[in-house]
């Protein structure tokens, strides 16, 4: 039985790296650059979803706790712990992904599940899906984390979904990162 089992899990896994290897691309890392859903946001300015687009202006190593508390900067659902919340960002530039990255920067810890959309399928794929971290210090946070495997298909979107009832107080995000390779041709 567990032979059976190696073999099935062996198999794809082998065809998946032939697919990886034969994806030979440009390295990239992008920033959202545009916002194609929310749950909610603060105000359509300040705390809007759109302020989790582009490279991170709240999130600063130099300063105390990272840039760490409210900010208007950073996306704010409206409420602060009244429902699950969710953001659906697009890229400019289709790629591969390897490394997701978010800039936590007010109450972090309340994402538990994030989605890539696969532009081959149009299909949400989760990449990641783990409870929300109720005990986590309050200093503002890269939440990075690496696929097992970098996507074999081209994304253009990314969906986090956000557990805010269950991290106390508003959930602020400065921005979003992808690191993957886009095609040659791009
Ligand atoms: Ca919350």
């Amino acid at each position: 039985m567990k032979k059976v089992a190696i073999f099935f899990f062996i198999i794809p896994l082998l065809f998946t790296c032939s697919e990886y290897e034969e994806f030979n691309g440009v390295p990239i890392r992008q920033y959202a650059g545009s916002v194609i859903d929310f749950s909610s946001q603060y105000t359509t300015g300040d705390w809007s979803a759109a302020k989790a687009l582009g490279k991170e202006d709240v999130y600063d190593e130099s300063k105390h706790k990272n840039g760490y508390g409210d900010n208007i900067n950073a996306w704010s659902s409206l409420t602060a712990d009244g429902q699950r919340e969710y953001l659906v960002l697009g890229f400019d530039t289709l790629q591969t992904v390897q490394i997701v990255e978010v800039y936590e920067t007010w109450y972090p810890g309340a994402i538990d599940t994030v989605y890539i959309r696969n532009t081959q399928t149009q299909k949400w794929e989760i990449v990641y899906s783990k409870p929300a971290s109720t005990d986590l210090p309050d200093t503002a946070r890269v939440f990075r984390f690496f696929l097992p495997l970098e996507t074999t298909y081209l994304a253009d979107a990314i969906r986090l979904a956000i557990n805010s009832p269950a991290v106390e107080g508003w959930n602020e995000i400065d921005a979003v990162a992808i690191t993957g390779q886009r095609s040659k041709q791009d």
